[in-house]
């Protein structure tokens, strides 16, 4: 760059070749060009000065726009910034004590502990990642004695958390089925736009969320799945539903899989929240394990962030269920040549804690009680909030949506002016579209937060 600003304006065609280049005009506004012919040197200097100055402010990612901040990540942002007292960070699905403190479940401090030691090592893994966790995840999600384990029709590849499982398959599905698109639920977390928008992977949305009800618009989810093309990639919620709290009944999911089977479509599981939504590991299964025993071919991605707590260890996983044993293997060949070109192989730390906890039959029973009595603090919560809400509203509101939601989330229905005024009056930090993460709050809070709540809904239109 230095040579561009000694060889003159008009020396510089690749500096000025198509956009107009900010280096070029800054140089020619200072004479520098004039200056230097006439060959005095202390002018020269000063030209040399001048110039290298114009060119450190000078970037060639100038039009670089600034992106926006993520609707949930940068709620953390902003609620770090705030000083009020009073101020609570409902934003990200991210588990808290009573005292709102992070938590670092015990099962995950004894498995490190056995790491230790053991003396593990930090070899690269395979490509797919650590075996024994490839083994555990696959049996937690679809139980150690289903079929399709046994039959070994399961392709499962060690994934960068939900997120890198749901990236992977999204870039499989862009290489082996171009012409298929995926339907996503409206609403649906948001980074799933994100994730098939940048793998290239259409998608448009099907009716889920009743604004009426507060609860799940069935018919306009099922015509949606109807009517869309045959062999469609339909992205479902395997529980707690994020960000609405609305899953369907076991009766809804068997309808759901008929017109899935009429429709040649395939199930494409999120599954992020497994034994969050009600304590318990297999229940929370339910709705793929019946896609599952309906020997459709279905993909899931798990994620052991919220379960296990391991947000920052970035450890989940890509199922491929397949008809057979020798489709399975090549598909599994396939996400491993378009995983390691982008990541070569994942990270050991958090498959190990998995595969630890999941492997010794004492720290699994001690996950599960753990696990439990996370889901228990936030159902207890909820019944907090609803009561507090019930009670001080006088207006005759019907609250009890809120105990008919599951999971991390209550998805309140407060529009974008309403979650502003929690935010901005309450010091209430939340997504705006209404979203609140009951993991972040406490038994204590919760009467703050339903004067916040009926203040915001009845004062703010
Ligand atoms: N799927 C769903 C449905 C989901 O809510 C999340 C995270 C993920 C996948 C990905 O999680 P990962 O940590 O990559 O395994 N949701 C929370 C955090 C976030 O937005 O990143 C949230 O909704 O707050």
């Amino acid at each position: 760059m230095a040579s561009l600003a000694f060889s003159s304006t008009s020396a510089s065609p690749v500096a000025l070749r198509g956009r107009p280049n900010k280096l070029a005009t800054g140089v020619a506004q200072s004479g520098a060009c004039h200056v230097s012919a006439r060959g005095s040197d202390r002018k020269a200097r000063l030209f040399i000065t001048r110039a290298v100055a114009v060119e450190k402010k000078v970037s060639r990612f100038e039009d670089v726009a600034m992106a926006p901040p993520d609707p949930i990540l940068g709620v953390s942002e902003a609620f770090r910034a705030c000083t009020n007292e009073s101020k609570l960070n409902l934003g990200v699905g991210a588990y808290r004590t009573e005292d709102l403190q992070p938590y670092v479940l015990n099962v995950v401090k004894k498995a490190e502990k056995l790491m230790l030691e053991k003396g593990e090592n930090k070899e690269y893994l395979p490509i797919e990642g650590l075996a024994a966790f490839n083994k555990a995840t696959a049996e937690l999600l679809l139980g150690a004695d289903n079929h399709s384990i046994q039959s070994q029709r399961v392709a499962t590849v060690q994934g960068l958390s939900g997120t890198g499982s749901l990236r992977l398959a999204a870039a499989f599905i862009n290489r082996y089925c171009p012409d298929s698109k995926v339907l996503i639920s409206s609403p649906t977390w948001g980074n799933h736009k994100n994730i098939f928008n940048d793998a290239g992977v259409p998608w448009s949305e099907y009716r889920y969320y009743d604004p009426k009800t507060v609860g799940l618009d069935f018919e306009g989810m099922i015509a949606d799945i109807k009517a869309a093309p045959s062999g469609s990639f339909i992205l479902l919620h395997g529980c707690a539903h994020n960000p609405t709290g609305i899953d369907p009944t076991p009766e809804q999911w068997t309808k759901i899989a008929d017109v899935l089977e009429e429709k040649g479509h395939t199930p494409f599981f999120d599954v992020a929240y497994q034994g969050f939504a009600s304590g318990s590991l297999d229940e929370d299964a339910f709705s793929v394990r019946l896609f599952v025993e309906r020997r459709f071919e279905v993909f899931v991605a798990q994620s052991y962030s919220k379960n296990l707590g391991l947000y920052s260890e970035r450890i989940g996983a890509i199922n491929v269920v397949c008809s057979s044993s020798d489709v399975a293997n090549r598909v599994k060949s396939q996400l491993k040549r378009l995983a390691q070109p982008m990541y070569s192989n994942p990270p050991v730390h958090g498959a190990r804690i998995v595969a630890n906890v999941v492997g010794d039959p004492n720290l699994f029973s001690e996950w599960k009680a753990e696990m439990e009595e996370m889901a228990g603090r936030i159902k207890n919560v909820r019944k907090r909030l609803y009561d507090n809400l019930s009670q001080k509203d006088k207006s005759g509101k019907d609250w009890s949506f809120i105990l008919r939601q599951i999971g991390m989330f209550s998805y309140t229905g407060l529009n974008t002016s309403q979650s502003e005024n929690m935010t901005n009056k309450w010091h209430v930090y939340m997504t705006k579209d209404g979203r609140i993460s009951l993991a972040g709050l406490s038994l204590a809070k919760c009467d703050y937060l339903a004067d916040a709540i009926i203040d915001s809904y009845h004062n703010v239109h």
